[in-house]
């Protein structure tokens, strides 16, 4: 019997190793993920949109910095703020993320505003979006813009982005 065990205990050993391995490297944070990236699609006529998505920091603290797109002049970083009853829409340069925060861009608040579309974006294109960060570099990912019914668009929109200053 204890030969056999004798036997069988390199093969255990090495088997809890590989184990022990392959969940470390699962394990192993990312230092930030994008995920659920999207646009609502928009008449071909609008000369802006926005994008959202959601934020998955790592174990360390990053800064968003920029974004950018080809679909468009500019993107920018904006928050949405409601004073006195009137809903403002207002650029950040950048965007802290403590560790393992997560973070979402979604219709009605925060969002990445695409100014001066240089092409209409259909339902169903992939928009490639490029998202700069402090310490995890440049991220891409693509964007599905999304059919949405007219009467369920977000209360605000984008018309009085010629407000803005830059
Ligand atoms: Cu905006």
């Amino acid at each position: 019997v204890s030969r056999i065990a004798a036997a069988f205990k390199p093969a255990v050993l090495a088997a809890l190793l590989l184990t022990g391995a392959a969940s470390a490297l699962a394990q192993t944070p990312a230092a930030m993920l994008v995920v659920d990236a999207w646009i609502a699609a928009a008449p071909p006529t609008a000369r802006h949109n926005a994008a959202y998505l959601t934020l998955k920091n790592g174990p360390r603290k990053d800064t968003l910095l920029a974004v950018s797109t080809p679909v468009a002049e500019t993107a920018e970083i904006h928050e949405v703020s409601k004073a006195d009853g009137l809903t403002r829409m207002q650029r950040r340069a950048s965007i802290e993320l403590a560790p393992n925060q997560e973070l979402s861009f979604a219709p009605g608040g925060r969002h990445i505003m695409l100014i001066n579309l240089r092409q209409p974006l259909p339902a169903g294109t992939q928009v490639p979006l490029a998202l700069k960060f402090r310490h995890a570099g440049t991220i891409r990912v693509q964007a599905e813009v999304r059919p949405l019914p007219v009467d369920s668009l977000p209360a605000h929109d984008h018309h009085d982005h010629e407000h803005h200053a830059h």
